[in-house]
Parts: C-alpha cells; structure tokens; sequence
C-alpha cells in the first residue's frame, strides 16, 4: 500500500522519469551513432550485446506513453533529450525530425496537464566526439553548451525545469574507472578529467539556459549509502573514501566550489591545469538539487598485491546480507533520509531536493491482471515513508519521481532487469500496467 498524496504536503509533486536511449528507439529518426552503440558492439560489455536501436520504441508510441502518464495523475514527467538525436555528428548540422520530436512530447505533456522536466544528457554521447576524446577533451563543455542552446531555443520556452547531465558520478567514475559503462575505461587520468569536465559542462549549460531566460534549473546526483564492511579502521577508511568519491565530489564541486580532500588525494595529480580556476563557472547558481537514490554498498580494505599496497583508492566492495533487487543491488531505504537530511545540512540548505530517481528492478516473472509486483510496492512505500521522515526533520523536499515508467534497457545489464511500473512485452513492444501502476494511480487519484 502506497501513501496517498494528502499524507504530503500541499503541492508536493509526483513524477515518472525515463530516458531518451532507454526507450526511444535511437535507430529510429534520424539520429546518430553514440558511444552506447559502440560499447555494446564490443564484446562482453553489455548482456546479450544489447543495445539501445529499438528500445520500447517511445519514438513511435509517444501519444499512448503520454497517455499512460496521465492515467496514473503524475504531476511532472523527467525526460532526457538525445544529443545524437539533435544533433547527429554531435556539433554542426540539426536533426530537425529530433527537434519536431521533443516539441511533441513538450507539447503533448502540456496538453495533458504534466509538467515537463527536461535533462540534457543520459549518457549517448556521439560517437563523433567520443573520437575526439569525450568527457576527457575539455571542448566537451563548449560543444555541451551549444546543443543546449540548439535543443532549449526550440523547446525551452515551455520546460518546467531541466537539469543539464544526470548522475555525474556515473558519466566519470563508473565509465572511465570502472569501465562499466561507455566508454568502458579503466584510467584514473581519463576518470579525473571526466569528473572535472562533467561540472564543467553543466556549469555551460546552466549558463546557456539562463541566457535563454529559462528558470527552475537544477542538478542531478546520485548517492549510494557507502557502509564499512566490519569494523576494522580499513573498513571503515574505505567507506569513507568511496562516500567521499561518489556522495560528496560532484555536489560540493557544484556548491561550494571545491573537491574534498579525501578525493584529492588520490586524484589531483590527473585533474586538468588549472582546474581550481573553473569553479566560477562550475558553481553557477541552480534552483534545486535532485538525488538519484537506489542502494548501498560495504566496503573493505583492498588486499595488498604481491607485498605491494593497493593503489589508490584500495577500496573492494563486499557482498551486503540485505534482500536484494534484480539488479544484485541491496534494499536499503533509510539511506534515503540519511542522504536528504546530509545534503541539506551540509550543501544545500533551504534549497528545494527533489528525489529524482528511485525504484526498482523486478525480473520478468510476472502474472496476473495487473501484473504482480509485490517487492516494487513494497520498496516505493519504504522509500517514500523514508521522505516522509526527511519533510518531518524540515528537509525542503518538493517532489518524488518514479524510475521508471516502462521496462527499458538497463545499459549493461540489457533488457532483463525491469524497472517499469509498466511492463513492456519486448517481442510485441505491448505495455501492460502493473500493479505497482494501479497503486500509484489510486494514491495519486484518491
Ligand atoms: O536505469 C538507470 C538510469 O539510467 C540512471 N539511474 C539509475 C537507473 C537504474 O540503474
């Protein structure tokens, strides 16, 4: 059972979110190659070597996607715009069929009363620019700022909000250190210069905005609650390190204007020339802050190898004893509060959060009128008392959006885990409600 909308305060919003590659069809329309499509032809890199091409096709169901957006009573809708869609080669010539596409949906959430709430980038980098270095190349920020400018001076006038990259700390670390997602790098000199660039270019595109006299502009930063995993002073050095890498960089980077000390450490010698002097642009006043929350983690001391020490950050994750999700990840919702009463403490203040990601992955056993999804109700519930918690303590929080509406294509892991409060038949491309869907309807309706 869902809390129902009166147990929040008045004007609270509720949203669904999504993502262009994640379900738009990328072959579709006229857009170009990215470094997904590049990573995902490369074997090993993406269950089945999956890949983004046809999706849940939302490129040619918008209308009944919209619909089923309405039909729930969601208040706003957190959608990506596909730099290779609106711009193929990344720079220079205009996919005009993308921008018709984004001012269709613009304008059909409009109609149906759902505010639109727009990112820039969820991952798709051109290829073209992949070629040229990606995060790595400083231009990134220049060439970032000019698609926000060609996407925003057509649809702009009518967004609620944007917010110009999602998860920072995925576009770097995940992706040039870790290597799990595209690029698929495993370089602490790439992933320092991605860390800093990604700041680089929302400090850009917030700039970009603003000059187009937009308003209601944020950031997006995921957070996972990092936990020793015993109770040795290496453990609990190890959370402290990657709590610091991935809860604290790309927030304090973007209000305060500095990187922790912790990170220093082991990154500063990569970080770019001068790197301390972009902070006046990095540092661009937003209007909110959005935290993307799922899980956490247990950290341990990394082993020495061969009587050498670890190399920096010599962090190894443990397996957690808690219930799990399909995605392997451990269902952990006080996290949730712990990070929203943090970021206000000690980064954002009166600043309106939003918490603009959470949910979870089921796997296809699913049956039933409405399909079945027990866990998924249950682990939106224990999230939600969790914000519950955080409104009671005063933290400023002004909405909650589901990830996600549909099923859709969970980037390495293909097309197994689904996400959606909608079930997509892959072979047919059919939506069917699940339950979780008819919960949120009737918490958000009653
Ligand atoms: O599917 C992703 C999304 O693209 C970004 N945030 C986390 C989700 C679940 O892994």
């Amino acid at each position: 059972m869902l809390p129902h909308r009166s147990d929040f305060p008045t004007g609270f919003l509720f949203g669904a979110a999504t993502s262009a590659y994640q379900i738009e069809g990328h072959a579709a329309g006229g857009a170009g190659r990215t470094h997904w499509d590049d990573f995902a032809a490369t074997p090993g890199n993406v269950a089945g070597a999956e890949n983004g091409a046809i999706a849940c096709d939302h490129l040619h169901r918008l209308d009944e996607d919209l619909d089923l957006l309405k039909a729930a009573g969601f208040d706003v809708y957190r959608f990506s715009t596909s730099w290779a869609r609106v711009l193929p080669e990344g720079r220079g010539t205009v996919n005009t069929q993308g921008l018709d596409f984004y001012e269709r949906l613009v304008d059909g959430l409009l109609e149906r009363g759902i505010k639109p709430a727009a990112t820039l980038y969820h991952w798709e980098l051109p290829s073209t620019l992949s070629d040229l270095g990606g995060w790595r190349n400083r231009d990134i920020a220049n060439w970032f700022a000019d698609y926000t400018d060609v996407i925003m001076s057509r649809i702009g006038d009518r967004i609620w909000s944007a917010a110009p990259i999602n998860e920072p700390w995925c576009v770097s670390w995940l992706s040039h250190f870790e290597g799990a997602h595209a690029p698929g790098l495993r370089d602490i000199r790439a992933t320092a210069r991605a860390m800093h660039h990604v700041l680089l270019a929302h400090g850009r595109a917030t700039q970009v905005m603003r000059g187009l006299g937009m308003k209601n502009l944020g950031a997006v930063c995921n957070m996972e609650f990092a936990a020793p995993a015993n109770t040795s002073d290496g453990a609990r050095e190890a959370a402290r390190v990657q709590d610091a890498i991935y809860n604290h960089f790309f927030l304090s980077g973007i209000t305060k204007g500095c990187y922790p000390e912790e990170v220093l450490n082991g990154m500063e010698a990569h970080l770019p020339e001068g790197w301390q002097n972009d902070f006046d642009i990095i540092t661009q006043p937003i209007d909110w802050i959005g935290l993307n929350y799922y899980t956490r983690k247990l950290y341990d001391a990394a082993p020495t190898v061969e009587n050498h020490p670890a190399p920096w950050p010599a962090t190894v994750e443990v397996e957690g004893p808690l219930p799990k999700t399909a995605m392997n990840w451990e269902v952990y919702p006080q996290g949730l509060s712990h990070f929203l009463t943090m970021m206000q403490r000690d980064y954002t203040g009166d600043l309106p959060i939003y918490v603009t990601e959470n949910g979870m992955a089921g796997m296809s056993e699913l049956s039933g009128d409405p399909l079945s999804d027990p866990d998924r109700i249950a682990y939106l519930s224990d999230h939600l008392a969790e914000v519950q918690g955080a409104l009671d303590q005063g933290v400023p929080v002004k909405g909650y959006f589901v990830w996600s509406l549909l099923d859709n294509y969970e980037w390495a892991m293909g097309y197994a885990p689904r996400f959606g409060l909608i079930h997509v038949d892959w072979a047919t491309l059919n939506r069917y409600p699940k339950a979780s869907f008819s919960a949120i309807r009737e918490a958000l309706n009653s």
